[in-house]
């Protein structure tokens, strides 16, 4: 058996995980037949590993690419990366990083040589977070990947909540999904270690832009997300305007606007322990702007 998978059943054993003696026993009974039983089988394997199995269209393995976008994260980044290819064996990892002067881009130089699924793409200065994810997403869609998934580097997103995202792009119990929602407001899931500041601006945000928007996740500005690129290509990128932190509630409209399926699964999301936030009152203000601009636009025929 080849390790790039099983065409019958749609299956794929990732090549790290192929040389694991029960995944390629698991694989050789999806060859043998297709029952019912291989299909329970194939559950277990993914909820063993957490890793999603299933072939593009072109009956390849699909490729996920997490995007980290980074300033000054030295003290974060190597143990992300770490528990990221724990959580996630199958991934690829890009670390945007803006010229971080503590060192964050020098790191993953470094690491980037003796780690083929490590990658790291380089912007002259701080350009902002939503233009690092977008970079993220154009990276995504020149190397081919299926999915590109974004978290940040701070462990607010921890990499424990990987295998949900993943596995609810395709649920056993319904259609694919276009956008997988790591949410703080739906049943399950909770912020730990903001004060009333951050939570009422995040929760205004939140309502402001589902109402101006008409977006339906209940998560909105949120950027622990998992897209499909083949979405993803029906959207122009180049005319995203926020480049900083309404980019979450801009790509959610733009994405709703091209027909995206999208779900929300509950997260726990920490307040960083090391290193400091970058969002400030003009960031906050700005959202606010662009959010009410691209509302007027939904009034408006496209
Ligand atoms: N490349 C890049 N990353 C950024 C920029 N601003 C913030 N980040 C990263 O985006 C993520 C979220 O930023 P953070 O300061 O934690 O925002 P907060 O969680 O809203 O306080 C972190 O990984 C930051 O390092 C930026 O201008 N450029
Ligand atoms: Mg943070």
């Amino acid at each position: 058996m080849d390790s790039s998978g099983c065409a019958c059943c749609n299956v794929v054993c990732f090549q790290g995980l192929g040389r694991q003696s029960f995944l390629i026993s698991a694989c050789l009974e999806f060859h043998s037949s297709l029952d019912e039983k291989h299909h329970s089988l194939r559950q277990s394997s993914i909820r063993l590993f957490g890793i999603k199995a299933l072939a593009n269209s072109e009956n390849q393995p699909e490729r996920l690419l997490v995007t980290v976008a980074t300033y000054n994260e030295r003290e974060n980044l190597p143990t992300l990366v770490e528990e990221i290819f724990r959580y996630a064996p199958q991934a690829e990892i890009l670390v945007i990083d803006d010229n971080s002067p503590d060192g964050t881009g020098d790191w993953c130089d470094e690491q980037a040589e003796s780690n083929p699924k490590l990658h790291c793409l380089h912007r002259e200065g701080k350009l902002g977070l939503g233009t690092a994810i977008v970079a993220g997403m154009q990276y995504a869609l020149e190397h081919n990947y299926d999915y590109v998934l974004n978290m940040d580097a701070d462990f607010s997103h921890h990499p424990r909540h990987l295998p949900a995202l993943i596995e609810g792009m395709n649920p056993a119990d319904g259609p694919p999904r276009d956008v997988m929602i790591g949410s703080r407001y739906i049943p399950g899931g909770k912020i730990e270690g903001w004060g009333f500041k951050r939570h009422f601006m995040s929760k205004a945000i939140n309502l402001y832009s589902r109402w101006l928007l008409w977006l339906s996740p209940k998560d909105c500005s949120g950027s622990y997300r998992c897209y499909r690129t083949e979405l993803l290509r029906k959207i122009d990128l180049g005319k995203i305007r926020s480049r900083g932190y309404s980019f979450q509630e801009e790509i959610l409209w733009r994405c709703r606007r091209a027909g995206a399926l999208m779900a929300e699964t509950p997260i726990t999301f920490a307040d960083r322990e090391r290193g400091v936030s970058k969002i400030d009152n003009s960031e906050a203000f700005s959202a606010l702007r662009i959010i009410f601009s691209l509302g007027l636009r939904n009034l408006m025929p496209r």
